[in-house]
């Protein structure tokens, strides 16, 4: 066994699917947020990503893709309906999201959840070379931190999670809250989006194991865990590269021709989950089309919501009432070749979005409770030309960093009318000075700056750079 200096341990290893039948294997990724985040590091350093190939059954061989190996990690049916779909996608999902959609607690997962930890645990310690460091990603993988510390007391874990961590009053409706903190605690460092995860952290190891906490660390098991946010964010140059290409420009304007050369394309693009508040959105958008603010002959919207979780059964019912209320709009406001939203519920290549980002006006990203939100950040860096409108949720933890967007609660559907209003309406030098703004913040926290800053914060002695050149 091949063993590397740095492993990272994720849900979803970076692809899509299998392998190719041919046995070529090249980054594909996933709708995931957290692929597409580590992209960027990972293919020039010698490490090793542990994660599940997708499909259940033995895990398939997968060659390495450059300088990255792949460990992968098998599931079975039991255990994506219990570990996946249950535990992590159905209780923990929706609680940390501010528990917009009831969390199920079913009791069986637990063990399936916690059984599956362990095998990433397992197979971390297998592949991780002698005071390696490993960094354990997001709310599936809770357990894991303190699982391989008591396998491996040599190593150097890093967990970072990438949902928002929330205020006691919701974690403490978790019937297993004091394991999965505990979990967490295994790590060296644990790192959020937001300082105030780092906050509802410290309040929940005070509270629920009498620890000595600040924002900063907490003390316990006479170790000190280090705790911290550290906002992700993208590959800036990837998407300049992408909306530069000529094949991308040409899709971008022929998009819209398509569209019918319409005044004001609006656009959102989502993983089809209820955290991203598409029904609020449509809501709103109906109305201003009812009220005549919004004119199906000179405004469109193209909302993209990409399947996803697409066996849970709240995921299923919130794709029936969009359809249900996407048609509703569409048989009321559309015209004979000109519908009043485009909608469209399936995956697109990185081009593709690129092309879109370009052709938008303005960019409508509403979650109810996000992380971060990825797709606010790409679309700013797609805007090579300094022009588009970004009306984004405070809710976002990229409303933190994107102080210039038409910022607004989603909750509020007629603060969200006069909003988008607003940033229809703006004019090119508002819209200008906005989009250069965030365009320099976007230039000075890409994806390598949040890669390197987490890493560094790891490893404070400085031994794993010596190892891998990263940090
Ligand atoms: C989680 C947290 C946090 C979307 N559709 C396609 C596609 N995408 C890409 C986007 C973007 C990513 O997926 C989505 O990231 P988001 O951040 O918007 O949202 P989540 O999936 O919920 O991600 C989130 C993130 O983790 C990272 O920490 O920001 O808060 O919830 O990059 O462009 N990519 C491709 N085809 C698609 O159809 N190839």
């Amino acid at each position: 066994m091949r063993q590397s200096s740095l492993v990272v341990v994720a849900n979803r290893l970076p692809l899509d699917d299998n392998a190719a039948p041919d046995g070529a294997c090249e980054w594909r990724r996933n709708p995931g947020g957290l692929a597409s985040a580590l992209h960027a590091i990972l293919a020039p350093t010698p490490a090793t990503w542990v994660g599940w190939a997708g499909g259940v059954g033995r895990a398939p061989a997968l060659p390495d893709v450059g300088s990255l190996r792949l460990r992968p990690v098998s599931l079975t049916e039991d255990d994506l309906r219990g570990y996946y779909e249950g535990f992590a996608n159905s209780t923990l999902w929706p609680l940390y999201h501010d528990a917009v959609q009831q969390p199920v607690f079913q009791r069986d997962w637990w063990e399936t959840y916690r059984t599956v930890n362990q095998r990433f645990a397992d197979a971390a310690a297998e592949v991780a070379e002698e005071g390696a460091a490993v960094w354990v990603q997001d709310y599936h993988l809770q357990l894991v931190p303190r699982m391989l510390r008591d396998l491996r007391p040599d190593l150097l874990i890093g967990f970072f999670m990438h949902v928002p961590f929330p205020p006691p009053e919701l974690f403490m409706q978790l019937p297993r809250r004091v394991e999965l903190l505990r979990g967490m605690l295994g790590a060296d460092l644990v790192g959020f989006q937001r300082e105030q995860a780092a906050h509802n952290f410290a309040q929940l190891a005070r509270k629920l194991l009498g620890a000595e906490a600040t924002d900063q660390t907490v003390a316990i098991d006479g170790r000190t865990v280090r705790t911290g946010a550290f906002p992700i964010s993208i590959d800036v140059a990837e998407m300049r590269a992408l909306v530069t290409r000529p094949d991308v420009v040409s899709q971008a304007k022929q998009l819209r021709h398509d569209l019918g050369q319409p005044k004001r394309v609006l656009l959102s693009v989502d993983r089809l989950d209820y955290t991203k508040g598409i029904e609020h959105r449509l809501t709103a958008y109906s109305e201003l089309l009812r009220d005549g603010y919004v004119k199906v002959r000179d405004t469109v919207m193209v909302q993209v919501a990409v399947p996803s979780r697409e066996r849970v059964e709240s995921y299923q019912e919130l794709r029936d009432r969009i359809e249900g209320e996407v048609g509703r709009i569409n048989g009321e406001y559309g015209r004979v070749g000109e519908p009043a939203i485009h909608y469209l519920n399936q995956p697109f290549g990185r081009a593709q979005l690129a092309a879109l980002y370009q052709t938008a006006d303005v960019m409508v990203v509403t979650p109810l409770r996000d992380g971060m939100n990825l797709v606010a950040k790409e679309f700013v860096a797609a805007r090579e030309d300094g022009s588009g409108a970004l009306v984004l949720s405070e809710f976002a933890g990229s409303a933190a960093e994107l102080e210039q967007a038409f910022l607004v609660n989603p909750h509020d559907v007629d603060g969200l009318k006069e909003t988008l209003l607003r940033a229809m309406q703006a004019d090119r030098a508002d819209l200008a000075a906005r989009m250069a703004a965030m365009r320099r913040h976007l230039a000075g926290h890409d994806i390598l700056v949040w890669a390197r800053a987490y890493l560094s914060a790891l490893d404070d002695t400085g031994h794993l750079a010596t190892l891998t050149g990263v940090a």
